[in-house]
């Protein structure tokens, strides 16, 4: 029998392809332009968006930090020794390491985008903890989360940090959040083919799976809209470099100095938004005969960045079936770390 043709590397590739093309050109034809903060890291976007977490007007990274380091013995009393950590988005896995002596994983599941970067973290990270087990995962979370069988379903620790849920919308977060939990699992449901009914097992902790979150909190305007509109310009690059991104992935012709960069806090939506503007009148074509034209001063909405209150935060997390919420604050109360029970 003839077996059906499997696409090969080079087909999965063009279809890949032609989605970001699709995407892409559906945003910057809407009334309203935009496109999705993913293409905001290429390479240089990566590294631009390190440089950002080292301003002194980005204050979420190293607050993010102090919490950690503040409160890591009731942090590892939350989560539990001996889990098996799962790091959405590890990146250089920097933060997660710094985990490991307190939280004592029994497996580190790295997980990004690019499996080559991992791998190379990873594997320092292995000789530095030869006790613990480690994977690399390739793979576009926030699409999917279903991870291979052999991630042990017991014990299952997510860990989001550095308030990377904010470019969600709440609604989108609210779905994240929840396959998240039905990511976490739980033994018995797997065991017995069977749902558990949640609403019964409210405030029981029947589950040793969950979930250790970074959320940036809502706070006064100048400071929000001095940690995304530097001094130095580096967010500014960070967001113009995204045109050149563009430029590559369609074939477009983005000029650079036609547009500038802004970014600010809107407090009717609880949300940071980073703008593209342009300066004057522009034209921009891309391959295939596509094009848009740009009054002056029309923007690009390159990305939101929602904040929450520590209320709204828990809510949310509740809403998605969390359970037993801790959470951790620095003394202005700026950012926050949330562990929950699945
Ligand atoms: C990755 N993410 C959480 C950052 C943020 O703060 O929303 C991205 C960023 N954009 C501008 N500065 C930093």
């Amino acid at each position: 029998q003839q077996q059906p043709e499997q696409p090969d590397n080079c087909t999965q590739e063009r279809h890949i392809e032609d989605a970001v093309f699709t995407q892409l050109t559906a945003g910057l034809m809407a009334s309203q332009a935009s496109t999705s903060p993913k293409y905001l890291y290429d390479t240089l976007g990566s590294r631009l968006f390190a440089a950002i977490c080292e301003l002194p007007e980005y204050y979420p990274t190293r607050t993010e930090a102090f919490i950690f380091e503040q409160y890591s013995q009731e942090i590892a009393q939350a989560v539990g020794v001996g889990a098996t950590l799962i790091d959405l988005g590890a990146g250089n896995c920097v933060k997660a390491a710094k985990l490991f002596p307190d939280l004592q994983p029994s497996h580190y599941v790295a997980i990004d985008i690019s499996e080559k970067f991992l791998q190379e973290a990873v594997g320092g990270l292995k000789q530095q903890f030869p006790h613990i087990a480690m994977t690399c995962l390739g793979m576009d979370f926030s699409s999917e989360l279903e991870l291979p069988p052999s991630i042990s379903r017991e014990g299952r620790q997510f860990f989001y940090p550095g308030s990377s849920i904010g470019n969600f919308t709440p609604l989108e977060a609210l779905k994240f959040l929840m396959r998240i939990r039905k990511a976490i699992g739980h033994e018995h449901d797997h065991k017995h083919g069977q749902k558990r009914d949640h609403s019964a097992n409210q405030g029981a902790n029947n589950s040793n799976g969950g979930l250790l979150i970074g959320i940036d909190l809502i706070k006064d305007k100048p400071i929000l809209d001095a940690a995304y509109d530097d001094a130095l310009g580096v967010t500014a690059s960070f967001n113009l470099n995204l045109l050149q991104h563009i430029n590559r992935l369609l074939g477009a012709d983005f000029d650079l100095a036609g547009w500038c960069h802004r970014g600010f806090y809107n407090p009717q939506q609880n949300r940071v938004e980073m703008h593209l503007e342009a300066k004057r009148e522009v034209t921009v074509r891309w391959k295939n005969g596509g094009l848009r034209h740009f009054r002056s001063g029309e923007r690009i909405h390159t990305e939101s960045s929602y904040k929450y209150t520590r209320q709204s935060f828990i809510a949310l997390l509740q809403q998605a079936g969390f359970r037993q919420i801790n959470t951790w604050c620095d003394p202005h109360e700026w950012f926050m770390v949330c562990h929950a029970q699945g």
